[in-house]
């Protein structure tokens, strides 16, 4: 039936100036003490924080809204092809404050609050973020986002709404303690649930091949159970410019599920299949780059999957198309291996329900799908056992396996490989009891693979995937990982954004490349004076937190020397932890004439199944416990460890930090994105030739960046020879007190052993090479020593450090996967 003529203009028209999307100060106070009544249902004198939080929530929501059916209207009328971005995690951070940055009407609304009584930062600080993410992949999602939306390139973000997100680190005896998330417990304002968007999803059964009277040949799958997701839409809005969306999928029970025909009337084993139903968005695996091979984790996967991808097939012929051209409307990009099984599910949906020949839907598949690869950890590779793969999806077993046959196939007759080169290169992994090897399927059905900084991107190719790179050049490619300028300055350092944009216009919140303009300005006394009283607001602002949150006082003249990230092995904290023994060890000899005040921040949580990560936050914070509290080294030796490390913590962290630790091992960080986000707030870095690191040095400067450490090379040479860790103890005295001190029981001493299995494996296998690359740190550091020492100077080199900055912007990234592999053209190259 042909729907009346809605005239959407009316509703969003600037002309109309309709006061539930107004912009202006008092159409604000006025949405907002609607929602207050009619959709909170209170009256301002029994209304909670939290009522006039979540009545501003809606009054944002309501412009956010506007914006996004503006941009969907565009993409539909002028039928424009659109990424959808497919992501096991997400950390947005807390909405309200982007959205107000984004609709450009923070100052107004602060001022309609002030009129009612209300302090608008404290609104602010009401939020729960979600946290949908373990770290670095989820955020970096979250920034690219950010920039689609900034720049408009039509995107649609899929995901999981998972009911606890991330747990909640605190530390009891200076070990972590997880807590459950609970960023649902007051409602979540942002997001609209549309009941309406769901798709029945199927686990296990078996298969039935048939071939009907006319010889047609179909495969049926049986599952032996079903459940539903629901969408769940968390509108995006990028800085002065279009909308997106966030897509998180639910999985709920089917109530017309006939259990009773299978359960005889066993009311009470229904209710548990309901319960089983939606135990599968109940909560995020907490394994960063670590795994673990769960069935729920691969239900979650598929789960995800098969709702985003019917999705994409529902707009698709919504919009009238065929399915032949599934290609041309969309460009499915893979968030490393967690969503890969949709390589199957699509050739699933194409082959079986809408009955399209293998070969032409081998060629959709192909055509859609971009890989993102976000490591080299072998333990991250995702691989899933063939039994469990089987008793969950039979049906894509099948499929999984006539890829790889037919794959198997070109290897062998077209390109003439060999048998080892076949079984290197197979889907399946024949080992043990058998493996389907995650990153291969995603390679080979994907037209473009990436990896996210220029270095990963060439180990990828080196190792990894070195096969495949081998067949296919043209599909390897690289795109460097990048950071919202918006987020990570903007709102995380109004100061700071305030004195760049008085000084070179506000462009460069746009086009972070803008920045280099302040080069200029790098030597200005007068500019560096301002640049430097505002690091030490922002100091002063982050030691009062540090007080408040740990009970300990740190001198915000002294030097804050940061390392906020997951806490990893290869990502060395206890790297950064022995250089700080020394320091205690050289005051404690009277050594410490010309010692620069040095207070250093850690943050970040570990695996809870991690022995290690914890091991090694329990070290930190024995080293605090020691340091904080002995006057003869407090003055100049601070240790804080910072807990519940989240999006709204970090936008605390990074405007405060003078020295960023970028210290992991060469070869195994990726990108990296905290290192971004320290420097891009003025702070300099000391780190290895990793990941990302690298590329920041060429556009920094030698001169600006303090190096240390092997380099990526030099580690597998070592690796491959015969590296003994207990040399380094041997020849370097520094480092054998350290060690010493270790074990010494000083640290530890309700539990003198304690700390054993870091002593024992830094000396006898040392994966990570610290031993090797203990010398070059110290010496590293004694430059920033130095170079801290002249004030003048070190300011200089943090402006450039800003100015130097505008490659890493998202912005940039998204242009890069626009042009190289997703061929779509932003709104604002469009006519
Ligand atoms: O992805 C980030 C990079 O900047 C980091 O270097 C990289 O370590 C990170 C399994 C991961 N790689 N792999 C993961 C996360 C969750 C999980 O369950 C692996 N995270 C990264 C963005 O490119």
């Amino acid at each position: 039936k042909e729907r009346k003529a809605i005239n959407f203009d009316l509703l969003t028209s600037k002309t109309i100036k309709s006061k539930r999307i107004g912009l202006s100060k008092n159409d604000i106070k006025d949405s907002f003490l609607e929602n207050l009544f009619f959709h909170i249902g209170r009256v301002p004198k029994g209304a909670t924080i939290m009522d006039y939080y979540q009545a501003l929530a809606y009054t944002v929501r309501d412009r956010v809204f506007k914006e996004f059916v503006t941009t969907v209207k565009r993409i539909s009328d002028e039928d424009l092809r659109v990424v959808a971005y497919l992501s096991a995690e997400y950390l947005p951070g807390p909405h309200l404050a982007n959205n107000l940055l984004s609709l450009g009407i923070t100052e107004q609304t602060a001022a309609a609050m002030a009129e009612l009584g209300i302090d608008m930062e404290e609104l602010i600080l009401q939020e729960e973020e979600p946290g949908l993410g373990n770290g670095g992949l989820g955020r970096l999602a979250s920034c690219y986002l950010d920039s689609m939306a900034t720049i408009g390139i039509p995107s649609i973000a899929y995901g999981i709404r998972y009911e606890f997100g991330i747990f909640e680190q605190h530390i009891k005896n200076g070990l972590q303690e997880e807590y459950t998330d609970k960023w649902l417990q007051y409602g979540n304002p942002w997001e609209v649930v549309r009941s309406e968007i769901g798709y029945n999803i199927m686990f296990g059964g078996s298969t039935k091949h048939v071939t009907d009277s006319n010889g047609n040949f179909t495969v049926n799958w049986i599952p032996d159970s079903k459940l539903r997701g629901t969408a769940y839409d968390t509108p995006i809005l990028g800085y002065k410019g279009y909308g997106s969306i966030l897509r998180l999928w639910r999985a709920e029970a089917i109530d017309t599920f006939d259990f009773s025909a299978y359960n005889k009337g066993d009311y009470y084993k229904a209710v548990q299949e309901k319960i089983l139903s939606e135990n599968i968005t109940k909560v995020l695996y907490p394994n960063d780059e670590q795994e673990t091979g769960k069935e729920l984790r691969l239900k979650q996967q598929y789960f995800f999957v098969s709702c985003s991808l019917q999705d994409l097939i529902r707009l698709h012929l919504l919009q009238g198309r065929i399915l032949d051209t599934l290609h041309e409307k969309f460009a499915i990009q893979l968030n490393d291996t967690h969503p890969a099984i949709a390589v199957a599910e699509l050739m699933r949906l194409l082959v079986d329900d809408y009955q399209i020949d293998w070969d032409k839907s081998w060629n959709i598949t192909q055509r859609c799908f971009g890989y993102t690869n976000h490591t080299l950890l072998p333990e991250a590779l995702e691989k899933w056992s063939i039994p469990l793969f089987r008793r969950v999806l039979p049906r894509h077993l099948e499929i999984i396996y006539e890829i790889n046959h037919r794959f198997v196939q070109e290897l062998k007759y077209q390109h003439g490989c060999s048998d080892e080169q076949l079984s290197r290169m197979a889907l399946i992994d024949h080992s043990g009891e058998g493996s389907i090897r995650m990153a291969h399927l995603a390679t080979v059905g994907s037209h473009k693979v990436n990896g996210v900084s220029a270095l990963h991107s060439e180990l990828l190719k080196k190792h990894v995937l070195y096969d495949f790179a081998q067949l296919w050049p043209d599909k390897f490619c690289n795109v460097t990982n990048g950071i919202s300028p918006r987020r990570f300055i903007a709102l995380s350092n109004p100061l700071l954004t305030g004195l760049i944009t008085e000084t070179i216009g506000s462009g460069w919140l746009t086009d972070l490349k803008e920045l280099s303009k302040l080069e200029n300005m790098a030597e200005d006394p007068t500019f560096q004076n301002k640049w430097m009283a505002i690091k030490q607001t922002n100091k002063a602002s982050l030691s009062d937190h540090i007080k408040l949150e740990t009970g300990i006082s740190v001198d915000p003249s002294m030097m804050f020397d940061v390392h906020v990230k997951r806490i990893h092995e290869y990502k060395r904290q206890h790297l950064n932890v022995l250089n700080i023994l020394h320091l205690y060890l050289q005051i404690k000899k009277g050594n410490n004439k010309d010692m620069i005040p040095m207070a250093f921040i850690f943050a970040g949580k570990a695996a809870p199944g991690y022995f290690m990560a914890k091991l090694i936050i329990k070290l930190i914070t024995a080293v605090g416990d020691l340091i904080n509290q002995d006057t003869e080294v407090n003055d100049k030796l601070k240790v804080i460890f910072l807990p519940d490390f989240s999006v709204k913590k970090a936008q605390h962290i990074y405007p405060a930090a003078d020295l960023s630790e970028q210290i992991s091992m060469a070869g195994k960080e990726a990108s990296g994105t905290g290192n971004m986000k320290l420097s891009l707030n003025g702070a300099l870095t000391i780190g290895t030739l990793d990941g990302a690191n690298v590329e920041m040095m060429e556009e920094i400067g030698m001169d600006n960046f303090f190096l240390f450490g092997l380099n990526a090379e030099e580690v597998q040479h070592k690796k491959q020879g015969n590296y003994k860790p207990g040399d380094h103890y041997v020849h370097n005295l520094h480092l054998r007190e350290v060690m010493d001190f270790l074990i010494s029981g000083a640290l530890s001493p309700e539990n003198p052993k304690l700390f054993q299995p870091i002593y024992e494996q830094l000396l006898y296998d040392d994966p990570y090479m610290i031993m090797a690359d203990f010398e070059s740190y110290l010496i590293s550091r004694a430059k920033v020593y130095e170079e801290w020492g002249n004030q003048s100077n070190w300011t200089k080199k943090s402006i450039i450090n800003v100015a130097r900055m505008g490659k890493f912007s998202s912005d940039r990234s998204i242009q890069d996967y626009s042009s190289l592999i997703w061929k779509i053209d932003s709104f604002q190259n469009r006519p």
